[in-house]
C-alpha cells in the first residue's frame, strides 16, 4: 500500500458546521434584503443541502418550491445577484468569529503540519468563504498551509461529482492512492469515493443520517484526547480521537 502523503478537506460540515447557523443564516439576510419573504428554516434548508452551491440552491428553491415565482428571464443571473449578497452576509459572519472550527481539526491539521503531511482543501463553497473561515480560526497565515485550495465554480460540476477532488489531486501531481479525504455528507462522499480516495466521515446534525457505505470509517466528530469521538461505523483499531497515527493506519487498511 502506497505510503500516506496528504490530507485533502472538506470544508462545510467537517472543519466547522457552518451549513445551520452561517450559511444558512446569510441566505436569508439576502433575502430579507431584498424584499423577498422568503425563510429557510432549519428543517427546510436540511432538505436544500441535497443539492450543493449556493447558486444551485436558490435555484433548486424556486423551481421546486415556489413554482409560481417570476425571476425574470434570466434565472441565473437573478440567483448569483442574490447569491453574491449572500455571500457578503456570511463573510460578515465569519469575520465576526460566529463559527468556530469543529472540535479537534486544529489539532489535527497542526500534527499533520509538523509530520510533513501535505493539505489541501476540496470544497463547493465559493473560494473567499475558504480564506476567511481559515483566517478568522487559525490566523493569517493558515491560507498558505493549504498548497491547494480547490473551490466553488473551479470546476463546472460540484459535489457529488469527483471532479473538485481530482482537479485537488492532479494540482498536487499526486495519485488517489496516498491522499485521505475528510467528509461530511452523502455528497461529499459520494465525491471523494468517485475520485478513489479513502474517506474519514465525521457527521453532523444535518447529515447523521445519510448512507456512508463505501467509506474508511464513520465518526460523529474528529473529537480530542478530553473527548473523544464515537464510532457509527467501521473500526477504529483502539484510537479515540482522530491524529495523525490513526489515519496512518486507516489509510494502510
Ligand atoms: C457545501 C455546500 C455549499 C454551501 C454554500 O457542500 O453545499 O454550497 O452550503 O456555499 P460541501 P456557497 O461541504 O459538500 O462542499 O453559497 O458559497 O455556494
Ligand atoms: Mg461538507
Amino acid at each position: 500500500m502506497a505510503k500516506l502523503e496528504a490530507l485533502i478537506f472538506d470544508v462545510d460540515g467537517t472543519l466547522a458546521d457552518t451549513e445551520r447557523d452561517g450559511h444558512r443564516v446569510a441566505f436569508n439576510q439576502a433575502f430579507a434584503e431584498a424584499g423577498l419573504d422568503w425563510d429557510w428554516t432549519v428543517e427546510l434548508y436540511g432538505k436544500l443541502l441535497n443539492v450543493t452551491g449556493g447558486k444551485e440552491r436558490i435555484r433548486l428553491y424556486i423551481e421546486e418550491f415556489l413554482k409560481d415565482f417570476d425571476a425574470g428571464d434570466d434565472i441565473q443571473a437573478f440567483a448569483a445577484n442574490l447569491h453574491k449578497r449572500k455571500t457578503h452576509f456570511y463573510l460578515e459572519l465569519l469575520q465576526s468569529g460566529a463559527i468556530p472550527l469543529r472540535a479537534g481539526v486544529e489539532d489535527l491539521i497542526n500534527e499533520a503540519r509538523e509530520t510533513g503531511l501535505r493539505l489541501a482543501i476540496a470544497t463547493t463553497t465559493t473560494p473567499a468563504n475558504v480564506t476567511y473561515l481559515l483566517t478568522a480560526t487559525l490566523g493569517e497565515a493558515s491560507n498558505d498551509w493549504f498548497e491547494v485550495i480547490a473551490a466553488g465554480d473551479i470546476v463546472p460540476a460540484k459535489k457529488p461529482a469527483p471532479d473538485i477532488y481530482i482537479w485537488a489531486i492532479e494540482q498536487m501531481g499526486l495519485s488517489p492512492d496516498v491522499c485521505m479525504a475528510f467528509e461530511d455528507s452523502l455528497n461529499g462522499v459520494k465525491s471523494s469515493l468517485a475520485a478513489n480516495l479513502k474517506t474519514l466521515v465525521t457527521v453532523n446534525g444535518y447529515t447523521k443520517e445519510d448512507d456512508f457505505t463505501g467509506a474508511a470509517i464513520v465518526l460523529d466528530q474528529m473529537g480530542t484526547a478530553k473527548e473523544g469521538f464515537k464510532v457509527l461505523e467501521g473500526d477504529a483499531g483502539g484510537y479515540s480521537y482522530v491524529n495523525i497515527a490513526m489515519i496512518k493506519a486507516l489509510h494502510q487498511k
